[in-house]
């Protein structure tokens, strides 16, 4: 095989794999073993023996198993993939990665959570970090991303002021993985620039659908260079190809308890099923000479650029489609870096961004031990490391020879720097010039436009589910002051958004400002613009003793095709029998499950099957949920009569006994008919409506 299809970085990893298959035991020595249950002892019933260096060894692994969880993201999960650009970059870049659309370059992606700690809930409201690690030709390059555009402050110096704030309060570590307390609203309202992003955090994004349902974005603005030298500003973009979705907030609390690794596993079941989620990379581009012709200042880290202004292009798509081996080994192992780079990529002067740039390092080195971590599995480049650093904690690599400095006579340089046309990193040549100062460019001073032009682009349910955040967040702080700062805050967002979290929350409502706030709106901001798919969506079907099983087997068939997954629920686990005795397996009951977990909801006819399902609080609360979170509904035949019994009159447009159409009230469909051709396609319309 040829470098262009061969795995380099799957091969690499094959050499550290280990598998106990049809193995002995033994020590990590190496000495077979015939016990390892019973320590060694003076008489059966007598002391542990010193001697016991198995027991030892054994206790001691044990002991120094965990090490320090990362100080921010630090749940998270990581699988692998692919990455190949649409077609060669090369007038924008010199990466080697983003040249010829035939390369497939391996990637190692890291999805995670902010401030929770590494046994919190996936579901929580929070950021989600979006971290890619690029096995290039030319050496790692990391793109150390978020879910959401933007970054809480515009200078990496406050970066442990935020951290601090947001993370469990110090004196109770009270509340985990939750920015609803005193101490993050008081740093917000101390810290305006974080407008923008508190309402990205508190719109739908805090709370995506799954992991393969939102975007990724590297936040801050880099550099592409091309072989000639020129420079172009750039962002980058992840678009995920089944849209971006989110879950409600009422949904992903009892999903929290549920199933606290709702979205792990998630990834790890689409993986395992071959629907490999993917992601285009898209990139917004601006030419260095137009770096002053926008109103905001394109370093600055609490703005977008809007894609109405600067296009994004779709410049190659990513595949993750392999799981790791090894939790540990792989997900809690890797170490991410904004500094790790390629040729034909650099950095800007973006004050976040070159703060990054020394923390990634410098928490590697306690949280892995050493500086050695780059020779961890799941960290080493598929190109060659010749260099003269040695020595540390865990060092794997055995240099040979006598030369450790350079430059050197003895080994006649080795090993050799290299020039620019020999892939070597060359800083891009930004001239320079200033006083030392510790001074914001006023150029950053515009904290609220940008969050206004979120606002004005939501539309009205996003709009809601907005308000409720705010009535949580800002709900459960203690301190009224802070309270009434927030609603005075974000007066300068949005008079009517203002109005809404004073109401909710208790505080007077604010004066309307004299500001002239932007009308602008960006259709790009709203998910109600993103792509709709049933795709990988959840059914769960409902069934008693007594179901109609050509109604389950036809909308089995349809969902199949579409790529939908089913599960059958019934009060006990093993076999369920429709009214002709067909049995059916069963895959969870109302305890191993929950209406939560789902996209959406069928129950066939049968009358048997009905009058049983009436009888369990069980059943009826399972439909009732459903239709509270406003999930698609089918119902045939007899199912009907127990939608009109258990959810509320509102519903009107149920289908009677004597049509056979089908009738969809808001993504309820019913019907009576035999044949459920139609009825499954409006289905399947509505599911990919997501609500
Ligand atoms: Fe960070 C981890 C993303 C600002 C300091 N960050 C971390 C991870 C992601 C991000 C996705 C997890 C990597 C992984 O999966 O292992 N961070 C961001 C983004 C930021 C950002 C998108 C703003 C644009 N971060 C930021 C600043 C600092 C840090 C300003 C400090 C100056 N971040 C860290 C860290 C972490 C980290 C302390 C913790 C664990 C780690 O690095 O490996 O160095």
């Amino acid at each position: 095989m040829n470098r262009k299809q061969r795995d380099a970085k799957q091969e690499q990893l094959k050499a550290f794999k280990n598998s106990n298959e049809s193995q002995s035991l033994s020590t990590d020595q190496g000495t077979k073993l015939p016990n390892t249950s019973e320590s060694l002892t003076a008489g059966e019933r007598g002391p542990t023996l010193m001697e016991d260096f198995h027991f030892r060894e054994k206790m001691t692994h044990f002991d120094h198993e965990r090490i320090p969880e990362r100080v921010v993201h630090a749940r998270g999960f990581g699988v692998h993939g692919v990455f190949k650009p649409y077609e060669s970059l090369s007038s924008l870049t010199s990466a080697s990665f983003l040249q010829d659309p035939n390369v497939e370059t391996p990637v190692f992606v890291r999805f995670s959570t902010v401030v929770g700690s590494r046994g919190s809930a996936d579901t929580v409201r929070d950021v989600r970090g979006f971290a890619t690690k690029f096995f290039t030709e030319d050496g790692n390059f990391d793109l150390v991303g978020n879910n959401m555009p933007v970054f809480f402050i515009q200078d990496a110096i406050k970066f442990p002021d935020v951290v601090h704030a947001i993370k469990p309060e110090p004196d109770n570590e009270i509340p985990q993985a939750s920015a609803a307390h005193d101490t993050f609203w008081d740093w917000v309202v101390h810290n305006q620039e974080s407008a923008h992003m508190i309402m990205w955090l508190l719109s739908d994004r805090g709370i995506p659908r799954s992991f393969r349902m939102m975007e990724g974005f590297g936040v801050h603005s880099f550099r592409l260079v091309n072989q000639q030298g020129q420079a172009h500003f750039v962002k980058f973009h992840w678009k995920p190809l089944l849209g971006v979705h989110s879950l409600t907030w009422d949904e992903a609390q009892k999903i929290a308890g549920k199933n606290p690794d709702f979205h792990r596993q998630d990834l790890w079941d689409a993986i395992n099923n071959g629907e490999y989620p993917e992601f285009e990379l898209g990139i917004q581009v601006i030419e260095e000479g137009q770096e002053h012709q926008f109103d905001f200042d394109i370093l600055d880290p609490t703005k977008i650029w809007p894609e109405e202004q600067v296009p994004v292009q779709k410049v190659g798509k990513m595949t993750l489609n392999r799981n790791q081996d090894n939790f540990f080994a792989e997900t809690e192992q890797a170490a991410f870096h904004i500094g790790n780079i390629v040729p034909g990529i650099d950095f800007t002067n973006d004050p976040l961004l070159q703060g990054r740039l020394f923390s990634y390092l410098d928490t590697q080195l306690l949280r892995l031990g050493g500086p050695n971590f780059h020779e961890i599995p799941i960290n080493r480049p598929i190109t060659p490391v010749h260099n003269n650093q040695r020595d540390g904690f865990h060092r794997m690599t055995i240099n040979q020879g006598k030369v450790a400095y350079s430059p050197n006579g003895i080994a006649h340089n080795n090993p050799q720097p290299v020039s620019k046309e020999q892939q070597g990193f060359e800083h891009y040549e930004e001239k320079v010039e200033g006083k030392k100062v510790r001074k914001r460019s006023a150029s950053f001073n515009d904290h609220f436009s940008q969050a206004t032009l979120f606002y004005n682009s939501l539309s009205e349910h996003e709009k809601r589910h907005l308000f409720k955040a705010f009535h949580f967040e800002v709900g459960n702080v203690k301190d009224p002051a802070i309270k009434q700062h927030v609603v005075e805050m974000f007066n300068h967002v949005s008079h009517e958004l203002a109005k809404k979290i004073a109401d909710g929350v208790g505080v007077k409502a604010p004066q309307p400002l004299n500001e002239e706030m932007t009308q602008q709106k960006s259709n790009a901001l709203s998910q109600a613009q993103t792509v709709f798919t049933p795709k990988t969506r959840k059914i769960a079907i409902l069934l008693a003793e007594g179901f109609k099983s050509e109604d389950v087997k036809s909308f089995m068939s349809m969902m199949e095709q579409q790529g939908v997954h089913v599960e059958i629920v019934n009060r006990n686990l093993g076999q369920v029998k429709s009214m002709n005795q067909e049995p059916i397996q069963v895959n969870q009951n109302y305890s191993t499950t929950y209406p939560v977990l789902y996209d959406g909801l069928f129950i066939p006819g049968g009358a048997q099957h009905i009058q049983e399902l009436l009888k369990h609080h069980e059943g009826k609360s399972f439909v009732k949920e459903m239709f509270t979170h406003a999930k698609t509904i089918g119902v045939s035949q007899e199912a009907v009569d127990l939608l009109t019994q258990v959810l509320p009159s509102s519903i009107q447009n149920i289908s009677p006994k004597s049509s056979s159409e089908v009738f969809n009230d808001h993504g309820i469909l019913s019907t009576w008919s035999d044949d459920l051709t139609r009825f499954n396609e409006l289905f399947i319309q509505a599911l990919s409506q997501h609500r």
